[in-house]
């Protein structure tokens, strides 16, 4: 795929969900730096930042996508020649890679200790992290049920019960809006996120804070699985995470909408969960409670000072 196919995959969703999209867009910068010819280093730099650029903004919530561009662009920091350059690249590239996928993982295995024996679980959308616990409890041979919803407007939940099936769970479907009705009889909610903030909210596609609203009034945990690449680095300095808004006409056709000239539709696709209604958060580096999203950031990701101040002068990456 060249970056440009990438790029309209991740736009339109054919790729999507936060960790696919972080890997494809590592796929991608790793394909480019093959395929540009430059004449210097400095050639290749700006080849490279400008592909970094374009990945990026393909879409604007999930975060693990700047997190990862990041990540394998600081390859071409310390390389004084093309040569190491594009050796270093490749070779964050593949390390990136190989540790989203080993960090699905772990997070399978610390969130399937936390589902039970007869669990009722509820899911939403089509996360990989969240499916991976469920897939891994039920591997271990407990006997769990899913709820998993239909995720208006783009129908995610079609894939998870494709995989919940294909496992052999048994699965319970319902529209969006009987949530509130069966999270009284889930025993668990368990979500993905595109990112996490500094103070721990989670932001996940659109939905998911009612469900934790009702999963908090029914007295049911709420749990998150999310590599530490879905912190977003940025709101330590007090940023929001942008919220995607998509076209309208994928909530309502656009003769439809054409005939109703007073209804403006908006269709936003992620909201943002409290840290109080988040019980646990699932990550590579263990169980940890929201209020420990800072520390991930600074610690983990290794963010430094110098670093959030040039990314508050807009040299950094937006979260
Ligand atoms: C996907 C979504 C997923 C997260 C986490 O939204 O909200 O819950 O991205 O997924 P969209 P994963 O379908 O709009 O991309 O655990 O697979 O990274």
């Amino acid at each position: 795929m060249t970056l440009e196919e990438t790029a309209r995959g991740i736009r339109t969703m054919e790729i999507r969900g936060a960790g696919r999209i972080a890997r494809a867009a590592v796929e991608a910068l790793d394909a480019h730096a093959e395929a540009l010819s430059p004449a210097t280093l400095e050639e290749f730099r700006a080849g490279m930042r400008q592909a970094a650029d374009i990945l990026v903004a393909t879409r604007p919530t999930a975060v693990s996508l700047p997190n990862a561009v990041r990540s394998v662009m600081r390859g071409l920091d310390r390389a004084t020649t093309l040569n190491e350059a594009r050796a270093a690249l490749h070779e964050r590239a593949r390390d990136f890679i190989a540790s989203s996928l080993n960090a699905v993982g772990s997070i399978a295995s610390i969130g399937a200790r936390h589902i039970r024996d007869g669990d009722v679980v509820m899911t939403h959308c089509n996360s990989e992290a969240a499916l991976a616990c469920i897939v891994e409890a039920h591997r271990q041979g407990k006997a769990i049920e899913v709820v998993a919803t239909e995720v208006r407007p783009r129908n995610q939940g079609l894939l998870t019960i494709r995989t919940l099936n294909d496992a052999g769970i048994p699965t319970t479907y319902i529209v969006d809006s009987a949530a509130r009705s069966f999270v009284n009889r889930a025993d668990l909610v368990i979500v993905g996120a595109d990112a996490v903030t500094a103070n721990g909210a989670v932001v996940n596609k659109i939905g998911t804070a009612t469900i934790a609203l009702a999963a908090h009034e029914a007295r049911t945990n709420l749990v998150v699985a999310a590599e530490t690449y879905k912190f977003a680095p940025v709101t330590a300095l007090g940023d929001f995470v942008p919220i995607e808004e998509r076209p309208p006409s994928e909530v309502l056709p656009d003769e439809i909408a054409a005939a109703l000239p007073h209804v403006r539709v908006r269709n936003p696709a992620f909201d943002v969960t409290p840290p109080e209604f988040v019980d646990l958060i699932f990550t590579e580096q263990g169980a940890i409670p929201p209020s420990m999203a800072w520390l991930i950031i600074r610690d983990h990701l290794g963010w430094s000072i110098d670093e959030f101040r040039r990314a508050a002068e807009g040299g950094g990456n937006r979260a």
